[in-house]
């Protein structure tokens, strides 16, 4: 138990000097108990009661999520009044849609005008850019907090757009609704500075088993950056349905994507639409990892195309939830005609570096085959400028340089696969990891979940947050971690509120996993941060999981 890091008891900021850290006038009963949590943590004595001293943090300091790296309260609160400035005081096109970006969230819920403005004047809400700032690298920041002016500070736009997401932590959460709402909008004193852990936070969808629309994808694009997660995987195609226009091999997305589990109409991305999700991820500065699962998980690509099947007979469009029965066929050279096709429009598509070639639950593909198969289809990934990502089972073949591989078992996975994994991350194959028994976000939270799988068990909200991506692999270096992404497989999900359920809070605890320093790791700690995001959640309209083992506010 670390969480004394967030409670720091120096009190300095550059504008105000030393001063000493004033008591809220009111503590909720939840915050009575992080106060507990906290000094238990300044005093180094682990979890048990414990004295509220030598003094409280502002409340709002220390309920930010993912934790940051380093808080020091001090000082009187900054507020926002109806002359309040936004000084994107940056040539930097992006510095100042950052601006715009951070009024339309203000705007609404504070009633005031808050202009965007290019001057460097005193005061207001200042966005800076500074190249000096390296110790911020590419997405950390410095939020300053004093009553002149509120400071955000990063090296990169990245970290200014981080820096705005724990702005908005640092307001009530009625700041996120979007009629006027009472304020007063104050953001308590002090300095936060904060860095990532991992390079790779990521939150996958599965738009294959069942079809999610552009909106509900950008409406998930909306809620995930609140808690700083920078890689939207989109698993494209599965044996149920092709999801991305192809304009080489048309029928993939006209037929191939033209049902669903459960035989609904299913859907496509056209090229245009596609385009439309990558330019809202990249607003919110998340990467989109776009994956076309293979050799298996094909069958709706071999229903499409007779030519792409070993018996060149094609095999009807599938709608139940079966694996591991489809595969495209290894020997045929079509077969790599039609994946240089793919892979040539979809890197052609995709600004981000990665493109994921699944992988995964080749059970209908040998083994021989399956390691000639990825041979031939890592090089096509690298001739149109893309790195490889794959599920963990592309270790069982030779992984490219400079591939990662993504870690789906379970903590009982058998040693010897454990040790496959271990044994390609220490020849330079970086991990991201994706337990499906912690952090599949299609696994019910316990047995009454009215939606969800069961296969790695339950998945309860402690669960999901309490192991240590650093370690989690034996025999894998820690250096091999590029960083964790959780999984929402959607054979029983297929609207916007299944998605927020099953997500929420669970994504919430892999992005600070993924973000915060792991010296703040601690459920006791976690649990009552995480209560305070209920009503922000609520207030944005996610109707998220209100697991009994998190103090949710009442009310
Ligand atoms: C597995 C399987 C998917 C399923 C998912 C359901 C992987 C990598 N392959 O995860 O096809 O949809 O479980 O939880």
């Amino acid at each position: 138990m670390t969480a004394g890091r967030l409670f720091s008891t120096t009190v300095a900021t550059p504008a105000e000097g030393t001063q000493p850290v004033r008591q809220p006038r009111a503590l909720p009963r939840l915050f009575g108990s992080l106060l507990l949590v906290a000094a238990a943590g300044i005093a180094g004595i682990g979890a048990g009661p414990a004295p509220v001293q030598p003094a409280a943090a502002p409340r709002q300091l220390g309920q930010i999520v993912p934790a940051p790296a380093s808080v020091h309260p001090g000082g009187a609160p900054y507020t926002l009044t109806p002359l309040t400035r936004i000084r994107a005081d940056h040539h930097s096109p992006q510095v100042r849609r950052i601006g715009a970006y951070l009024a339309r969230l203000l705007r609404p819920s504070t009633g005031y005008r808050l202009p965007v403005t290019h001057d460097r004047g005193p005061g207001g809400i200042r966005l800076r850019l500074s190249s000096h700032e390296r110790a911020l690298g590419d997405e950390g920041y410095r939020l300053e907090s004093s009553p002149g002016s509120l400071t955000l500070t990063a090296r990169k736009p990245a970290g200014l757009f981080h820096a705005v997401q724990t702005l908005r932590q640092l307001l009530p959460a009625a700041v996120e609704k979007d009629t006027r709402q009472p304020g007063p909008w104050q953001i308590a004193g002090g300095t936060v500075t904060d860095t990532p852990r991992y390079a790779y936070r990521g939150a996958m969808l599965d738009v294959s088993r069942h079809f999610f629309t552009v909106d509900q994808v950008k409406r998930y694009i909306d809620q995930l950056p609140l808690y700083k997660i920078n890689r939207l995987h989109l698993h494209l195609s599965d044996d149920q349905g092709w999801r991305i226009a192809v304009d080489s091999w048309p029928r993939l997305a006209t037929y191939g994507g033209s049902t669903q589990v459960g035989g609904g109409r299913g859907g496509y991305y056209t090229k245009a639409q596609y385009k439309e999700i990558l330019r809202h991820a990249a607003s919110r500065y998340l990467e989109v990892v776009p994956e076309i699962d293979m050799p298996g998980h094909t069958n709706a690509a071999l229903a499409s195309y007779a030519e792409l099947n070993c018996s060149g007979v094609a095999p009807p469009l599938y709608t139940g939830t079966d694996v591991g029965f489809s595969s495209l066929c290894v020997p045929k050279p079509v077969t790599y005609d039609f994946l240089d096709d793919v892979v040539r429009e979809l890197a052609a598509l995709t600004p981000g570096r990665y493109l994921h070639i699944g992988g995964d639950e080749a059970h209908s593909t040998s083994h021989a085959d399956y390691v000639a198969f990825m041979d031939k289809v890592q090089p096509i990934v690298a001739k149109y400028g893309k790195t490889v990502v794959g599920w963990h089972q592309l270790t069982g073949a030779t992984p490219a340089k400079g591939a990662l591989a993504q870690y789906w078992g379970l903590d009982d996975t058998s040693n010897a696969e454990k040790a496959q994994v271990a044994r390609a991350a220490r020849n330079g194959t970086g991990l991201i990891l994706s337990p499906a028994d912690r952090i599949y976000l299609d696994m019910k939270y316990n047995k009454d979940t009215p939606l969800g799988l069961d296969w790695a068990g339950f998945v309860e909200v402690r669960r999901s947050y309490d192991w240590d991506p650093g370690t989690y692999l034996p025999g894998a270096p820690a250096s091999a971690v590029a960083g964790v992404e959780a999984p929402l497989w959607s054979e029983t999900i297929s609207t916007s509120d299944h998605i927020e359920f099953m997500a929420f809070p669970r994504v919430v605890g892999v992005a600070e996993l993924g973000w915060s320093p792991a010296s703040t790791h601690g459920w006791e700690a976690y649990r009552v941060r995480l209560a305070a995001q209920g009503p922000r959640m609520a207030a944005l309209g996610i109707d998220f999981y209100r697991s009994p083992q998190v103090p949710w506010p009442s009310g």
